[in-house]
């Protein structure tokens, strides 16, 4: 009686436990196929982007959206965007863009840039980034020569070459010296031919919009700038300084044609070497990359750096990725 008595309670007992351990190994059993698609979904949303910019610079959705990710799944109320604020994006285009630069240094970056049938040799001339003013294409890192005022005297107006994401902050984010340093000094993608004078004024002052009307000072249209047409070249202006002395308030506005070629470069230069960009420069080098879309000269520049130092500006193949990424 005893011994019967002895294994019904075993029995049960082992009912029990199997019962106690099947019930919850079946709730479970949803909740680890649902991580488990999330994650391949994750793995899906760019898939090898890189190669897709390599192959097909012109494609325009490069990113996608996330109802696009997954034609098949029919229920677009359970879709949650598998990248919210575009991290593993910016992860992503980190990630390209340096593992196919080949950092060439600055002295032959600029060799690449100047040269006869180089980079920035477009039709035997080259242009200035901010003035739009152009030289002849003469070999030499420093084109241009001298330039005559109006009294007829000469004063030098050759090019030379602006570090657009400013010297002042590689050396702030990157160690001087370092590989990544140099890369950052040399990378093609954010260096440009320009008016030493303007390069001169320009300094390393954030991008913004200026407001000559109401600010203290506003450099514009001075002779460093050439007496190129008002606008033409873009401004300086200061919020409660002198440019001349290097407040900080100061900003300069780029000219309308140049606006997102500089923010894209600012964009590439944030992503590729995990650098920031001020939050009052980002919202206007957002709207400055809406405003002014990629033209063929842009896009056939971002070809011949790819030729030359192996990676793209992803930003320039689509500048929707910019909005995709909420921090730079
Ligand atoms: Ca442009």
């Amino acid at each position: 009686m005893r011994l019967t008595l002895f294994l019904s309670i075993c029995l049960f007992t082992i009912s029990c436990s199997e019962t106690n351990n099947t019930t919850p190994r079946s709730d479970t059993s949803p909740e680890i196929d649902m991580g488990k698609d999330q994650a391949s979904d994750t793995s899906d949303v760019f898939p090898d982007l890189g190669k897709d910019l390599a192959e097909d610079p012109s494609s325009g959705d490069l990113g996608g959206d996330a109802n696009d990710m997954n034609p098949s799944d029919t229920n677009t109320e359970d879709v949650v965007d598998p990248d919210p604020g575009g991290v593993l994006l910016r992860a992503d285009l980190r990630e390209e863009t340096m593992v196919n630069h080949m950092p060439l240094g600055y002295r032959i970056a600029r060799d690449q840039m100047y040269t006869f049938r180089g980079i920035d040799d477009v039709g035997g001339r080259i242009e200035g980034i901010y003035s739009g003013r152009s030289v002849d294409t003469d070999g030499s890192r420093t084109p241009g020569g001298n330039c005559k005022k109006a009294d007829g005297s000469d004063f030098g107006c050759s090019f030379n070459t602006e570090h657009s994401f400013a010297k002042v902050f590689l050396r702030r984010y990157l160690t001087e010296g370092s590989s990544e340093y140099r890369a950052a000094e040399g990378d093609i993608h954010h260096i440009f031919p320009s008016d030493q004078g303007i390069n001169n004024e320009r300094w390393h002052f954030a991008f913004g919009n200026t407001d000559c009307g109401q600010l203290m000072t506003c450099k514009i249209n001075e002779e460093s700038f050439l007496g190129l047409p008002t606008g033409a070249t873009g401004s300086i202006s200061c919020s409660h300084g002198d440019p001349e002395e290097g407040d900080s308030s100061c900003v300069m506005q780029v000219r309308d044609l140049r606006k997102g070629d500089i923010a894209r470069a600012q964009f590439y230069m944030s992503v590729r070497y995990d650098m920031p960009i001020p939050e009052d420069s980002e919202q206007i080098l957002r709207e400055w990359n809406r405003d002014d879309l990629p033209d063929e000269r842009e896009k056939k520049r971002n070809d011949r750096i790819e030729r030359s130092q192996g990676n793209r500006n992803p930003f320039v193949d689509d500048p929707t990725l910019v909005d995709k990424i909420r921090n730079f």
